[in-house]
């Protein structure tokens, strides 16, 4: 049995568009499923692109500095604040006030960054007690997406498959000015600024391929390059997520980077290479790592990430790409026999210890 909750999520960008990304996309999917969203954010402007169309039981509200607090005489169910984004006092303060006024639990969940390490299963689920503020005496808990039933999983709609068997390539392709190109290799490009892009564009061309660059900073990290002969250099717009998601499904081979991208290729199943977004304490080595064995990556498949990365020195090895699509469809096969990490969410929320409905 599911309830119908209304959701305030909180998001701050820090830069890129991770934390909007994997925000809009809980957003809608908790949505779909009956729920109530409001989503709080502090630069919603990639929501113009990324969600071109609005999404009935989402609404997307600025959070400026003060706050314009709800007037809804009704209390919120759940606060999400994500990536520990702190959640403005009077909010809080709001907060409390409805539930007390409501005679209900509180629900106030800290979403963290996907991670593939160890600690991820101790920690999912932890309670974090709340000692200032106008939440002095409640607590958080800590919820963790990730890799394995310990966790609270990925982000998965309930329509993936059926929306992954529908889809047309060839209509897409033609669609993005590409028809012609179908039969090549086809790449798509979402990175930062790698290093080792001009030996990437080296091999690529060997295999004449068509590389598919994303806007922003993918696209400036290719400006001003060689293009080597055999090469051909397509340009994208930005495209909407469930656009970006096509551009995974056309493509044989993907490179992605940050959070959400990683999920989305996983679930496309074909090859792919991940620029992880990097820490200035070098934490995203064991991260990286941990990923890597997580999904059971080849040694290629390890090197290549590697020196894709800037953490290894020394010349790309060739692309593997039947030996890294054995090893993605392998890693995606065990995810998917995993819950996804709104219906855990879900459960997290309404289901009590003991199993009663809470809320
Ligand atoms: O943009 P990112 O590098 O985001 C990063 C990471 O999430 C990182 O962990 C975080 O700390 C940092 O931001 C602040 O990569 P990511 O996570 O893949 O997010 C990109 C989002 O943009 C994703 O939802 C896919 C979406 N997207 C589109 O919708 N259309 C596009 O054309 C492109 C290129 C991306």
């Amino acid at each position: 049995m599911q309830s119908t909750l209304r959701w305030d999520i909180f998001c701050r960008v820090i830069d890129n568009y991770g934390d909007i990304g994997v925000c809009w996309r809980l957003a809608r999917q908790l949505a779909t499923r009956g729920q109530t969203v409001r989503l709080w954010v502090d630069d919603a402007t990639a929501l113009r692109w990324m969600a071109p169309t609005a999404c009935p039981g989402v609404e997307v509200r600025p959070w400026a500095t003060p706050l314009a607090l709800p007037h809804e005489p009704d209390a919120g169910d759940v606060l999400l604040e994500a990536f520990g984004c702190e959640i403005p006092p009077e909010f809080v303060q709001r907060y409390v006030d409805w539930r007390a006024a409501d005679g209900k639990p509180p629900h106030w969940i800290n979403l963290e960054y996907l991670s593939a390490e160890r600690y991820v299963e101790r920690s999912h689920g932890l309670p974090s007690p709340v000692m200032q503020g106008p939440g002095k005496g409640l607590s958080k808990r800590f919820f963790f997406p990730g890799f394995t039933a310990g966790t609270g999983g990925l982000l998965r709609e309930s329509d993936l498959a059926q929306r992954r068997a529908q889809f047309d390539r060839g209509a897409w392709l033609a669609k993005q000015g590409l028809g012609r190109r179908a039969s090549r290799p086809l790449v798509s490009l979402f990175c930062y600024e790698p290093v080792a892009l001009p030996a990437l564009m080296d091999q690529l061309a060997a295999a004449g391929a068509v590389l598919l660059v994303t806007a922003g900073r993918a696209a400036s990290a290719l400006q001003s390059r060689r293009v080597p002969a055999g090469l051909e250099i397509h340009h994208l717009p930005w495209l909407s997520q469930d656009d970006y998601d096509h551009l995974l499904w056309a493509c044989d081979l993907n490179f992605v980077r940050g959070e959400d991208s990683l999920v989305r290729a996983l679930w496309a199943g074909a090859p792919f290479v991940w620029q992880i977004y990097p820490q200035h304490d070098d934490a995203h080595r064991d991260k990286l790592e941990a990923f890597l064995s997580r999904t059971g990556a080849p040694d290629s498949l390890r090197k290549w990430h590697r020196i894709w990365n800037g953490l290894d020195a020394g010349a790309l090895p060739p692309l593997d790409l039947p030996a890294w699509r054995v090893a993605v469809q392998g890693a995606q096969r065990r995810l998917l026999a995993q819950a996804d990490l709104v219906s855990q969410l879900l459960k997290f929320v309404c289901v009590g210890p003991g199993g009663q409905e809470t809320p």
